[in-house]
């Protein structure tokens, strides 16, 4: 594993990593600016500017592989190579002139799509998606439907690609009953000596222990399908038009893998639904919205009910409290741990996420019955 190099906080620093990873790849023109893009908990992530010989600028992004999170990001790229293939090759048949953008790799100099850089990692490419932007905290209703129909619409692009093809980049990823193990585990440990600290919030997930087993065991049973995922659709996933806020294209493929799609959809019930940010400190602002989360049941369902199994539309609203629960669960387990997995800005700041993850678990139980109503309603009406 590598350890990576940090971000310079000197702006003249800055640009020169920029440029320098920049150049090592295919890109057309002269390197005009870059900056980071601090985003993700996971992945750094640079946006670079090139001027071409006519004038005109195009902007790429650079990132870097975190290779504590991602054992085999070699592995990860062959998986990235393969999902936007399969993609780019519908889309492009399936609306030939549309303005929908799609995600590309640009190879680096030599031909390989990543670059190995002795000493900090494995860097690629992407287009970056003019005229896009993306939502931590979603506004409104007609957000809410466009995150749920791009997401479905996305486990539908991908439902054909061959499972062998695809290798799990992470091992067990919503593995939701060994999660909670390993945070029992860490807590009995108690590396850091922070327990306790954070004896009520484990307190409250120990109380929800039956939760972790339910779609693992329907998935045992073969109720409930494998199919290929996203497994990361965090509301900041996927880019929206910047004028009509029209979904655009789905990002953050490093997740893509056998799972459950109810786990794609519960992340958007976990994201979309609050009128607050993940790590919002004030607990009396983090509400479930029920009017976005049935925005977000029309959108995914007007993608997907064409091949959800009503086992799957069964579980839709709880799947938004276990993945919820899991989150919290992750975070916790890593403030336990001593930070080492999220990428963290202040101290506590897993704990901080972790306490808003459960006040959202507590606002959706509160609501569950009237969710899981809402969801049979609308399901009867589209078949
Ligand atoms: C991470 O990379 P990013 O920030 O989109 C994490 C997700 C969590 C999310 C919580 C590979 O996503 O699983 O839900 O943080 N990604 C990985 O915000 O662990
Ligand atoms: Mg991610």
């Amino acid at each position: 594993m590598n350890a990576p190099l940090s971000t310079p906080a000197d702006p003249d620093q800055l640009l020169c990593r920029i440029a320098g990873i920049g150049d090592l790849f295919a890109i057309e023109g002269e390197f005009v600016t870059g900056k980071e893009i601090p985003s993700g908990h996971i992945n750094t992530t640079y946006k670079a500017t090139y001027r071409k010989s006519d004038g005109t600028e195009d902007s790429y992004i650079l990132q870097r592989i975190n290779d504590y999170v991602f054992k085999d990001p070699r592995a990860v790229m062959r998986n990235v190579e393969k999902v936007t293939r399969h993609i780019n090759w519908k889309v492009l048949r399936r609306v030939k002139d549309s303005a929908g953008q799609t995600l590309n790799l640009y190879p680096a100099r030599g031909g390989r799509n990543y670059i190995d850089i002795p000493g900090d990692g494995i860097w690629r490419c992407y287009n970056y998606l003019a005229g896009t932007h993306t939502y931590d905290v979603v506004e409104n209703t007609r957000q809410a439907y466009q995150a749920g129909f791009a997401f479905g619409s996305f486990q539908d692009l991908i439902s054909d690609m061959n499972p062998d093809d695809i290798v799990e980049t992470i091992p067990g990823f919503h593995h939701t009953r060994n999660r909670y193990n390993r945070l029992m585990e860490v807590a009995e440990q108690d590396p850091r000596g922070r327990l306790s600290s954070c004896r009520a919030e484990l307190e409250f997930i120990r109380a929800r222990e039956q939760d972790v087993d339910r779609l693992l065991d329907l998935q045992t049973k073969g109720i409930l399908p494998t199919r290929i995922t996203h497994n990361d659709t965090k509301i900041n996933n996927v880019m929206l038009d910047e004028d009509t806020d029209h979904a655009v294209c789905v990002i953050d493929l490093d997740t893509v893998m056998p799972g459950l799609v109810l786990y794609d959809f519960g992340d958007m019930v976990r994201t979309v639904t609050p009128p607050t940010e993940e790590d919002e400190e004030d607990l009396s602002k983090v509400r479930m919205r029920m009017p976005m989360f049935q925005s977000i049941v029309e959108g995914y369902l007007q993608a997907a009910h064409g091949f959800l199994t009503q086992a799957e539309i069964d579980q839709l609203a709880f799947s938004g409290k276990l993945i919820t629960l899991e989150i919290g669960i992750r975070f916790l387990t890593d403030y336990l741990e001593g930070d080492q997995y999220f990428k963290v800005s202040r101290p506590g700041h897993n704990l901080i996420r972790c306490r808003t993850q459960l006040k959202l678990v507590e606002c959706i139980e509160q609501e569950l019955p009237a969710m899981e109503q809402y969801v049979q309603r609308l399901a009867r009406g589209l078949t």
